[in-house]
C-alpha cells in the first residue's frame, strides 16, 4: 500500500506548481552541472572531452539503420556523408538534442547551445586536419563547438578521429592567411596551410577510441580530422552535431575577407 503524502510533501509539490517557482525549478534543473569541476577544467585546458550522453542504444541502431537505407550512404566511399538528416530521422534529431548533452554544453560554455547541422558517416572520412572555425565562427569568437557520437566502437582500424589536445589555444588561421581572397577554391590551400600549423606547433596528435553511445566534444578552434580506416571490412557508424550558441553573429570564415563577413543563417534543430 502506497503511504500517504506527508504534508511538507503536498506543500513542496503545491508550491511547485506556483508558475514562478515552477519556472525557477525548470532552470535549475536545465543548469544543474553535469560535468565535475576536473572534467570542466580539462575541456578548456585540452580543447576536447569524452562524455557519455546516455543514449539510448534504440536510437544509436535507429539512426545507423536509417543512414544505411539512404541512396548515398556508399559505405565504400570516404567522403560518404549524410547531412542533416535530423530533419528526417526522429533518432538522428533525438542525438542532437539530447537533454543531458546540452545541459554539458551549458556548463561548458555558460550560454544556451544552438544545434544547427548533423552530418553522419557510415566510413571513416580520413578528412584532412582542419578546424572547424573556418566554416563555422561567430562574434564574440568560438562559441562553437562539435559533439560526435560513436554509433558503433570506433578503434584505430576502422577511423577514429585524430585531434591535437590544446591545438585550440593556437591563433584562429583566416584566409588572409594563405589565400589571395575568400571561397571555397582555396580549400585546399586551407588543409596544406592548416597541416603546416598542426606540424610547427609539434602537438603530438592523439586519437579518439571510443565505445559505441560515447561522445567526444571538440572545442571550435581544435585540429581535427579524421584517421585512416584500415579495415574495410568494417563500417564506422558516427554522428557529429555542430552547435552554436546564443547572443552571437555567426559567419562563415572560409567566405569572408579583409573586413567582409559572409553571415550565416542558421535553422537551429528544434
Ligand atoms: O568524422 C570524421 O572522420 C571527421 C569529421 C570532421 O572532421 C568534422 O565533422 O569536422
Amino acid at each position: 500500500m502506497l503511504a500517504a503524502p506527508t504534508a511538507s510533501f503536498s506543500i513542496r509539490r503545491s508550491l511547485r506548481q506556483l508558475p514562478g517557482v515552477r519556472s525557477l525549478v525548470d532552470y535549475a534543473l536545465r543548469n544543474k552541472p553535469v560535468l565535475t569541476e576536473l572534467e570542466f577544467a580539462q575541456f578548456h585546458a585540452h580543447g576536447y572531452l569524452v562524455i557519455d550522453p546516455e543514449l539510448p542504444e534504440e536510437a544509436l541502431d535507429e539512426a545507423v539503420r536509417y543512414v544505411l537505407a539512404r541512396p548515398e550512404a556508399k559505405v565504400s566511399h570516404h567522403g560518404t556523408r549524410v547531412f542533416n538528416a535530423w530533419k528526417e530521422c526522429r533518432p538522428i534529431r533525438q542525438i542532437a538534442l539530447t537533454a543531458r548533452v546540452l545541459r554539458i554544453l551549458r556548463q561548458l560554455y555558460g550560454r544556451e547551445p544552438l544545434p544547427f547541422q548533423t552530418i553522419n558517416f557510415p566510413i571513416g572520412t580520413e578528412q584532412r586536419v582542419h578546424s572547424d572555425v573556418i566554416h563555422f565562427n561567430c562574434d564574440p569568437p568560438t562559441y562553437m563547438c562539435g559533439v560526435w557520437v560513436a554509433l558503433e566502437d570506433i578503434d584505430l582500424d576502422n577511423g577514429a578521429l585524430v585531434y591535437y589536445p590544446g591545438s585550440h589555444k593556437l591563433p584562429v588561421v583566416t584566409m588572409e592567411d594563405f589565400a589571395p581572397g575568400p571561397g571555397t577554391k582555396y580549400y585546399e590551400q586551407y588543409e596544406d596551410h592548416i597541416e603546416g600549423v598542426a606540424r610547427a606547433s609539434g602537438i603530438p596528435p592523439a586519437q579518439a577510441v571510443l565505445r559505441k553511445g560515447q561522445a567526444l566534444i571538440w572545442a571550435a578552434n581544435l585540429l581535427h580530422g579524421g584517421g585512416t580506416h584500415h579495415d574495410k571490412s568494417r563500417t564506422r557508424h558516427s554522428q557529429v552535431t555542430h552547435y552554436y550558441f546564443e547572443g552571437c553573429q555567426y559567419y562563415m570564415p572560409l567566405e569572408s575577407y579583409g573586413g567582409y563577413r559572409h553571415l550565416r543563417f542558421e535553422e537551429w534543430i528544434r
